[in-house]
């Protein structure tokens, strides 16, 4: 009875004031953007409230990983309810935050389905039978079997795994010895990060540093990337809009964002690298493409052998070649001398500048014979010319085949990009079809023929805020705690990285441990925060892993599907219950920024952050282990941690840190705590372009870009990838029959609903799509209708489920579309009014989880028959 009053409530205030700020949000984002007026209201009403007296809260969004700047209203004095408490944009906040997402953080918080208490699986697993027991209970029996398993199988058989928590796990790893905390990106990001380390190099390759310039931006080319996600770049892209740049999605489904003006060119999955080749084709023929950068600042001119390795080894004589002296062949182009250049490396072995003349001008199309030192006659080549063998394979004819995309589209497409000095985005979700890297690595190369790389408005390096927070500090194989205690650590290497060096997260490569015990037994899963049957490709696998484990523990404020498999769920506070200071991760300039712990957990609610319960299972493990982070005895209530934590850990480790900047420059810190206390936020370095590589060398063996990678074909852990990105088709699913009942199934996210935090939340019942997409002329030769239902079955495992559809040319014929994280929820026993989480299907139902061999990239898109119903 309770919940449904409460959902009452709800829904009255989705009829009053929040109406107009969810339904405006989603509203703006499917028109692409949020224009200047939707943001002055959403000001003016924070002054309004601001001069009611209500408080107001900086908090950084955790509705997904990106944390934008919102601010929390609280109305003073008043208990915090969905009427007391307003969400808006933090409105001149350079990360921008309140997505259709952002927006719903309310509804999040006082959920009905808040998970309230430690939950102890009663019933078998996967049945979510569950009872409620005490905090006391819950920590001792987890504590009692961790306990256990190790001194049976070693620490490293407690495995743990997040999506926005992985910070949070190290917590508990380091002090107690496990190396296993795998994280999510091989069905994230972990693609278009390799992506990114064989054209740049590895410290080039993680998120928000090699970005777009997106605000100064003319031309914006989104391949398989909808900026749905972190709003601060949709902001930041509406004001490049309204400067005139021309955004372009080229994806299976036309994307919510272009509604509007941008234009969509629909692809066939899998066949990125192709279109990107195709570009750079069409450029090359018609002169577009800048070679003078080309030669200078990438790998182009150097030599290469028939088999892509540089030349430098053969040709040169005794100790003045190997690896490590970095020296690479290029040709004079005025008397076809052979010179040798490289980097400039100061003590370290690290780059710092490039030991050449800059006057020379070098050969860039060029084949011939070079001498050995031994002196034999070898076929040599520039990296250019060994690039333009494949791309030349790339005709917009040739690529259309490959596409679906019509040559004259492909054509007008890349003339605008050269001549509009466009900027291809260099992707983020991009595990879809297993042959990824290489479509990421060919978005990089892409951008390098335009020469712009950190001129304004090109692609850029972006700065960063300098800040990290509290964490555990490493020093070869000593950890040492914010409290200044050090212990030894001799963990070891993660699982994964022995399968794949080269990959992240490929937490399925444990699966198999957990099964059979080998390479070494996994015994224990820890999920922190993430909804795994919507993360993890092929469902059966992730259940057979479940089965095999010990002890599995959910940590989550929400009835996930994953929580039903269990043995313990518990109830962690949500991010407006936590104090932090952090760094803003996807804007150009370096910023810091506050997020308040604004409320406490509702009424009846007994959640607990989520390292007071490692650090409370550490203490019950061994009480050692708790002391090396500086948890020296039981906290027992949200207040004394709250004492210990956002006192002694956050605000000591925030306060060293303004201290820094001030013995830096005087009153510098003191102007960046002040702002941050004002406004939630303040700016701590400024971007100056034209500094990557011209002044400061990529961490490739060339520090240059290089277009024929030579960091994969030097790096054993590298086999595989490609040196060239090039297309192939990929293995992942079987391929579907052409104008059959056969299809590919491509997902992704909208802007307002498809995360874990807001699959039941309940403006996601109204606003969310949980139907699948079909092209009218597949509708038609099928007799299929908006609104049928379809029975779904996976061409490679026969799993059967069934759908709704949408009939819309919003996706291409001969692919279907569904939203990954809408509907398909398994989770049992959630009361009827929740009926409508599982509407719908989960694409990994059918998936096979094949990942691609050289870095573990999962794939997630799938291939299924569909039958009406
Ligand atoms: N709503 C929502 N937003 C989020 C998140 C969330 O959970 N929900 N999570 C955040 C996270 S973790 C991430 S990584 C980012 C991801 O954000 P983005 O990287 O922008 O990616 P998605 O929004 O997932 O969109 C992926 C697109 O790829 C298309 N696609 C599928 N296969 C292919 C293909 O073979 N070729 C091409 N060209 N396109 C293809 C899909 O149709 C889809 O439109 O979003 C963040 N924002
Ligand atoms: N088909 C398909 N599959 C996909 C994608 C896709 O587009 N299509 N996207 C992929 C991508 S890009 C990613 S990153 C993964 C993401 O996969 P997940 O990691 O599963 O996704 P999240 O949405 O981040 O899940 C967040 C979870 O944390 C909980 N939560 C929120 N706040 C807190 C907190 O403070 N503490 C704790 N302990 N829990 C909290 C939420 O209830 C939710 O269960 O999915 C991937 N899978
Ligand atoms: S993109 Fe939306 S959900 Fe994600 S952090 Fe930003 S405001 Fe929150
Ligand atoms: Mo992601």
């Amino acid at each position: 009875m309770e919940k449904q009053t409460r959902e009452q409530t709800a829904n009255a205030g989705l009829k009053l004031s929040r109406r107009t700020f969810v339904g405006g949000a989603a509203m703006a984002a499917a028109a692409g953007g949020f224009g200047a007026s939707a943001w002055a209201s959403a000001k003016e009403e924070v002054e309004r409230l601001k001069a009611e007296g209500w408080e107001a809260h900086p908090v950084a969004c955790c509705m997904c990983g990106a944390r934008c700047g919102m601010l929390a209203m609280k109305k003073k004095g008043e208990k915090p309810s969905m009427q007391t408490v307003r969400i808006f944009p933090n409105p001149d906040h350079p990360q921008r935050g309140y997505c259709g997402r952002g927006a719903q953080a309310i509804w999040a918080w006082d959920h009905p389905l808040r998970i309230k208490k430690p939950l102890k699986r009663v019933g078998e697993r996967g049945e979510g039978k569950f009872e409620e027991i005490s905090w006391d209970q819950a920590l001792d029996e987890i504590a009692g079997k961790i306990k256990e398993l190790a001194a049976k199988h070693g620490e490293r058989s407690i495995c743990l795994t997040s999506h926005n928590f992985t910070g949070y796990q190290n917590w508990f790893a380091a002090p107690f010895g496990t190396p296993n905390v795998i994280n999510h990106s091989a069905t994230c990001n972990s693609a278009s990060t390799l992506g990114r380390r064989m054209i740049f190099g590895p410290t080039f390759s993680g998120l928000g540093l090699v970005e777009p310039d997106y605000e100064n931006a003319r031309y914006l080319l989104l391949v398989g990337r909808t900026v749905s996600c972190a709003i601060g770049v949709q902001t930041t892209i509406a004001r490049a809009r309204e400067r005139g740049c021309k955004i372009v999605f080229v994806d299976p489904r036309m994307p919510e964002t272009a509604w509007a003006d941008a234009q969509w060119i629909p692809i066939k999955p899998g066949t990125d690298a192709a279109f990107l080749h195709a570009m750079i084709y069409v450029g090359r023929k018609e002169k577009l493409v800048d070679l003078e950068w080309l030669a200078r600042w990438t790998n182009a001119a150097y030599l290469v052998g028939e088999d892509l390795m540089p030349v430098t080894e053969r040709v040169m004589k005794g100790e003045e070649s190997g690896a490590s002296n970095r020296r690479f062949a290029v040709i004079s182009k005025s008397d076809g001398s052979m010179v040798f250049q490289g980097p400039k490396l100061n003590e370290k072995g690290q780059p710092v500048g490039f030991d050449e003349d800059p006057t020379l001008e070098l050969a860039l199309d060029w084949t011939g014979t070079v001498t050995t030192a031994d002196g034999r006659s070898i076929n040599a080549q520039t990296a250019y010319h060994a690039f333009c063998a494949v791309n030349d394979k790339y005709s917009p004819e040739e690529t259309a085949k490959i596409t679906g995309i019509p040559a004259d589209t492909i054509i007008e497409a890349a003339r605008e990009f050269f001549t509009l000095g466009g900027v291809c985005d260099d992707g983020w979700y991009s595990s879809r079809n297993a042959n990824d890297v290489e479509a990421y690595g060919m978005m990089n190369v892409l951008n390098l023929f335009t020469g712009r790389f950190d001129h304004k408005g090109g692609c850029i390096i972006t700065v960063g805020g300098g800040y990290g927070g509290p964490g555990i500090k490493a020093a070869g194989k000593t950890r040492t705690g914010p409290t200044g205690v050090s212990w030894e650590y001799n963990a070891g290497k993660p699982l994964d990285k022995q399968f794949f060096p080269e990959g992240i997260g490929t937490l399925w490569t444990t699966f198999e441990a957990m099964k059979t015990g080998k390479p070494y037994p996994i015994r224990a899963l820890i999920m922190t925060g993430c909804s795994m049957f919507h993360r993890e490709a092929n469902s059966q696998r992730l259940i057979d892993a479940f089965k095999s484990l010990d002890l599995i523990v959910s940590q989550d404020i929400l009835p996930q599907e994953s929580n039903d498999w269990a043995d313990y769920v518990l109830p962690s506070t949500f991010f407006m219950e936590n104090h932090e200071y952090l760094g803003v991760n996807y804007a150009r300039d370096g910023w810091v920024q506050k997020s308040d712990s604004t409320l406490d957990p509702p009424e009846g609610c007994e959640a607990r952050h989520d390292i007071w319960q490692f650090m409370e299972l550490l203490r019950r493990i061994n009480p050692e282990y708790a002391a090396r982070v500086g948890y020296t005895k039981e906290l027992k209530t949200r207040k004394e941690w709250q004492a210990f934590w956002d006192k002694q850990i956050v605000d000591k480790a925030w306060a060293g840190f303004i201290a820094k900047k001030n013995a830096a420059k005087p009153g510098e810190g003191d102007r960046i705590a002040r702002e941050v206390e004002e406004k939630g936020y303040a700016q701590t370095a400024w971007k100056v372009y034209d500094q990557v590589p011209y002044k400061r060398p990529f961490t490739t063996p060339t520090g240059k870009a290089e277009i024929v990678s030579f960091y994969v074909l030097t790096m054993p852990s590298a086999k595989g990838i490609q040196p060239i990105p090039e297309h192939y088709t990929t293995k992942a699913y079987t391929h579907p029959k052409p104008l059959s009942d056969e299809f590919i199934i491509v997902s992704g996210k909208d802007g307002a609903t498809n995360a874990g935090v807001t699959l039941f939340t309940w403006p996601t019942k109204f606003l969310g799509d949980r139907t699948l997409w079909i092209n009218p002329v597949d509708a038609e030769r099928l007799g299929i209708k908006t609104g049928d239902t379809v029975e779904v079955e996976g061409l490679d495992n026969h799993v059967k489920g069934r759908t709704k559809v949408t009939v819309t040319n919003r996706v291409m014929a001969g692919v279907l579309f569904s939203h990954g994280f809408s509907g398909g929820v398994r989770t049992k026993n959630l009361p009827p009014e929740y009926e409508w989480v599982r509407e719908g299907i989960n694409t990994h139902w059918f998936a096979t989880g094949y990942s691609q061999v050289s870095c573990g990239n999962m794939a997630n898109n799938v291939s299924v028959r569909i039958k009406r119903v």
